[in-house]
């Protein structure tokens, strides 16, 4: 076995755990991520994704904002892969306090996670910006154009849009678990988008593991460094 699944399933052996992940633990689903070989911005758009997915972009030109989430953003068949299971089993087995995820995809719940921590909100909520009605993913997939809620408004999805703040109770809630973590995985994330990115500095142990394809600014911080495919590594490693 590898010397890095040895020292990664000797840290979960204590129990105490923390995921914190992003767009590169779905992309063995087949949802492409941003910054990864075949992510979107690696593809070529009229404008770049990040202005795109703007609260501007969306108050501005809501039917091309649509159009792209619709079909970039939104995967309604897809399946949890083995990073989802894993992370689940790993829960349901008591070595895993929580997964915090900046994916919006719902797939750690459809794995069967139950503490999620969604940092970045969910594609299966949506919310009407008149009346506040709650809509699920049909409403925005069925629509021709711009979803509207019975009362006339526009459907805005419960996804955090670059411009926006984060949820302000989600993030106390994701610092406590991290600053509470014996072992900090983090894995399938660029660490390049921020506040998010920045969350993993509240973690003060010694256990730092980085599950990631390609480099990532906080390298040099981890404890162990595993450059593998996250689905490979976690199958490797829990039972
Ligand atoms: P990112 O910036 O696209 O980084 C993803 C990272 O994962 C890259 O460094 C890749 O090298 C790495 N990676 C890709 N596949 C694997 C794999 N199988 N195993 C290991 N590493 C892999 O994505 P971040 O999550 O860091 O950026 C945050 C954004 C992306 C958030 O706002 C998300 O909402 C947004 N996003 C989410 C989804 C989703 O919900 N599935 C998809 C695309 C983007």
């Amino acid at each position: 076995m590898q010397n890095w699944a040895e020292r990664l399933k000797d840290y979960l052996s204590g129990g105490g755990a923390v995921f914190f992940g992003g767009a590169g633990v779905s992309t063995e689903s087949g949802i492409p991520d941003f910054r990864g070989k075949d992510g979107l911005y690696n593809q070529k758009y009229k404008f770049p994704p990040e202005r795109m997915l703007s609260r501007t972009f969306f108050n501005e030109n809501t039917k091309d904002f649509y159009d792209f989430y619709r079909e970039k953003m939104i995967f309604p068949d897809v399946r949890p892969n083995k990073a989802h299971f894993k992370l689940a089993e790993l829960e349901k087995a008591g070595g895993l306090n929580a997964v915090i995820t900046q994916n919006i995809d719902g797939l750690h719940q459809k794995a069967g996670s139950v503490n999620v921590v969604e940092l970045h909100g969910s594609v299966h909520r949506n919310l009407c910006m008149e009346c506040g009605a709650a809509h699920d993913i049909g409403a925005v997939i069925n629509a021709a154009g711009v979803p509207r809620c019975e009362c006339g408004g526009v459907i805005k999805p419960d996804v955090v849009l670059y411009e926006e703040q984060l949820d302000y109770n989600v993030t106390i809630k994701a610092k406590r678990l991290i600053s509470e973590a014996d072992v900090l995985i983090v894995g399938g994330t660029s660490l390049a988008v921020y506040p998010a990115a920045g969350f993993i500095d509240y973690y003060t142990g010694g256990k730092l593991v980085l599950i990631n394809k390609s480099e990532t600014p906080y390298d040099g911080k981890a404890d162990l460094v595993i450059r593998e495919s996250i689905g490979e590594v976690l199958a490797s490693v829990i039972p």
